[in-house]
């Protein structure tokens, strides 16, 4: 945990299939922003076929890199695939992905992560564990009723086992992420939702049979991971275990286009520097278009950012 400590503050990225929307569907402001599949009730196919057009043709690894090494930020973590299921990397195991699917057909982890590794960034995958809402077994939605599961094509609440999910999809698609790019730094799980010790332990040991460096969020539940997670919150006071606040510049985390009240890069200046003297680390969100850049008003907040950071470092 180390360099964990030392990095202090960090880029968190939300790029899916909803970027695409930008918060639209079907002419109208969509609902649930990056859950709108399930808030709009949309179907599995229907969903899909946004990946037709999905295209980043302006994504340039190196300049996202150098986007956040120049904010004096040490780490990205990205969705590697959201609820939606939607692989943002090469699957062999699942063609719900990228390569796959859309026209751009290739795989942009990789490029990201080679350029993390020649800029010195470290480099995390976030992966929404316990919601996936294109595997059938994913998870009950009771008690919650709404938004949890795709009660669209798979209504039947009863026949869901979640291990099944877990063997055929969780387990491969994480190797993957482990074995394909060289060294990984962080695995970022989101929603663990009801998953059992046994799954969680299983799964932790998975990760550390390849690599054994790597960090795990808490989010991989059961009391398993290495740091906690704050969403959208900042601790009260110094914590006795690690912790780290994701936090939107705007509202949400992935791109919508009407999202455009950020907040000022000298209250997300003050929040990091809350976050640092309470022994936290800030993992401050963007949400990339579609066509794979980075907003302007985030580059705005991050340049800023980044001005401040070197006039006031120690060097
Ligand atoms: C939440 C998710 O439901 C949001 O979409 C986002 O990824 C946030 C960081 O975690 O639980």
């Amino acid at each position: 945990m180390d360099w964990w400590k030392d990095a202090k503050f960090g880029m968190f990225m939300h790029w899916g299939l909803y970027s695409q929307t930008a918060g639209y569907w079907d002419g109208h402001k969509a609902k649930g922003s990056e859950h709108f599949m399930i808030h709009e009730k949309i179907s599995l196919k229907e969903y899909g076929k946004i990946a037709n057009d999905f295209n980043p043709v302006n994504f340039d690894a190196e300049k996202w890199v150098l986007t956040a090494k120049n904010a004096g930020m040490k780490y990205i973590i990205i969705t590697s695939k959201h609820h939606d299921g939607f692989a943002m990397f090469d699957s062999p195991s699942n063609s719900y992905n990228i390569k796959e699917k859309t026209p751009y057909a290739k795989d942009p982890m990789k490029e990201l992560v080679d350029a993390c590794h020649k800029h010195d960034m470290k480099f995390g995958f976030y992966y929404s564990l316990g919601r996936d809402w294109e595997d059938p077994d994913v998870p009950t939605d009771k008690p919650f009723k709404g938004g949890r599961s795709n009660l669209v094509d798979y209504p039947d609440e009863d026949i869901k086992v979640f291990h099944k999910y877990f063997e055929r999809k969780l387990k491969p698609q994480v190797k993957e992420l482990l074995t394909q790019y060289g060294k990984i730094d962080v695995i970022w799980f989101d929603t663990p939702q009801d998953i059992t010790l046994e799954e969680s332990q299983e799964l932790k040991d998975l990760i550390l049979s390849i690599q054994p460096h790597c960090i795990i969020n808490s989010r991989i539940s059961n009391n398993l991971g290495d740091y906690n997670v704050k969403e959208q919150k900042i601790a009260k006071d110094v914590e006795p275990k690690p912790w780290e606040a994701c936090i939107t510049m705007g509202k949400n985390w992935g791109y919508i286009e009407y999202d455009t009240i950020y907040k000022s890069s000298e209250l997300l200046t003050r929040q990091l520097l809350e976050i640092v003297s309470k022994g936290g680390n800030l993992l401050l969100n963007n949400g990339p278009t579609a066509k794979g850049e980075i907003t302007d008003l985030a580059q705005e907040r991050l340049a800023e950012i980044g001005k401040w950071m070197e006039k006031n470092s120690e060097g």
